[in-house]
């Protein structure tokens, strides 16, 4: 067997890659590709299936110090079986039987709860009681310590967004226990946050307040006006709605009027009876929970019937439409913010998004 001499460039490599070192010519399309090529894939999961799942999970594994939570993630199929629905947002359903207690902990990643259905849990935020009860969104900022438990004799389930492979790809994660018994029992309807900061348009003159939202619970009935309002006052020809028989509002941090929460945007939606909305994509990637109704999504020309309950990822630069016979109210979050914070903002609107 003959064997040839390196030539000088094979033997330039060799060297380079010894030295770790990587030359860019050889890697400039996969480094800097023309537009985002995310992993994640456009994926739906279907309330029922995952429902069930987190039901059987519930029957045969407690809850409690080391695991801390029953959550169970959306794993985009495009990651390799990472626990994340896109490239930076965790979502997963967290389930809490009769009377059970989720411990305390704190940590650096953000959280949220979305209520798609059921109450009768609490979930006690640096010590202040939150009820959770449909249609709510209750946030846990990045380090304020939390707890959940249900006081009822029937189990709950909700949503969870957090900002884990963000808060992973940056190496920013910190985490520490809280204490093995619950802060407080008490349950009620309203929250001390909500009662100094839950008041449109009225800030609290004197009381001290973190950089994260000091309100961290946003009732549906509020949501839920807000959204017939638009749409009303739309169908009487004033201006203001996101697009034909389509309303969105964003939650709000009421301190500053910026996000709820620093790295995820929230927001809720409402089509009415009939609508579609225009083909539009964004840098950024966002996942869906159909809260109400039924219709359909289409991403990147795929379409998805969807009903409540059901959750989609919608990757990065992934155009995406929404569509309803009979009306459709959908909460989204995305990292929408840390985008805007970082100027790497972008959208495309129909035209484009066909391209
Ligand atoms: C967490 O603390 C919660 O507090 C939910 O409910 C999901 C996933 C990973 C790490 C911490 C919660 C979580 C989590």
């Amino acid at each position: 067997m003959s064997t040839r001499e390196p030539s000088a460039l094979d033997q330039l490599y060799q060297d380079l890659a010894d030295a770790d070192l990587n030359p860019l010519w050889t890697q400039r399309e996969g480094l800097m590709p023309e537009t985002p090529q995310p992993d994640a894939v456009p994926a739906v999961w279907r309330w029922k299936d995952v429902y069930g799942l987190a039901e059987r999970s519930g029957e045969l594994v407690p809850v409690g110090r080391g695991g801390e939570r029953r959550a169970i993630a959306l794993a985009n199929p495009g990651l390799g079986g990472a626990p994340y629905a896109t490239a930076t947002l965790w979502a997963a359903i967290q389930y809490l039987g009769p009377r059970e207690q989720a411990p305390a902990h704190r940590h650096s990643q953000t959280a949220f709860r979305f209520v798609v259905e059921g109450e009768g849990v609490w979930t006690n935020v640096e010590g202040d009681p939150v009820a959770m009860r449909r249609g709510d969104l209750l946030l846990t900022p990045g380090m304020h310590f939390h707890e959940h438990h249900n006081t009822t004799g029937a189990p709950m389930a909700w949503l969870d967004g957090l900002d884990i492979p963000l808060v992973r790809g940056l190496d920013a994660g910190f985490f520490e226990f809280g204490p093995d018994t619950l802060a407080t029992t008490a349950t009620p309807a309203v929250s001390r946050n909500e009662r100094l900061w839950g008041h449109p348009g009225l800030r609290p003159v004197g009381v001290p307040a973190r950089p994260a939202s000091p309100l961290l619970a946003y009732r549906w009935e509020h949501t839920d006006a807000a959204l017939a309002a638009q749409l009303e006052l739309a169908a009487q020809g004033h201006p203001g709605v996101v697009g034909d028989g389509h309303a969105a509002v964003r939650y709000t941090n009421p301190r500053t009027g910026g996000d709820a929460l620093s790295t995820i945007r929230t927001e809720m939606h409402r089509l009415a009876p009939g609508a579609r909305t225009a083909a539009r994509r964004v840098a950024g990637s966002a996942v869906w929970q159909v809260f109400d109704g039924a219709g359909a999504v289409t991403l990147a020309g795929l379409r998805h019937e969807v009903a409540a309950g059901d959750l989609f990822a919608v990757p990065s630069w992934v155009p995406w439409t929404l569509e309803t016979a009979d009306g459709m109210d959908l909460f989204r979050f995305s990292d929408d913010p840390v985008f805007e914070a970082l100027g790497l903002d972008r959208s495309g609107d129909e035209r484009e998004a066909d391209r």
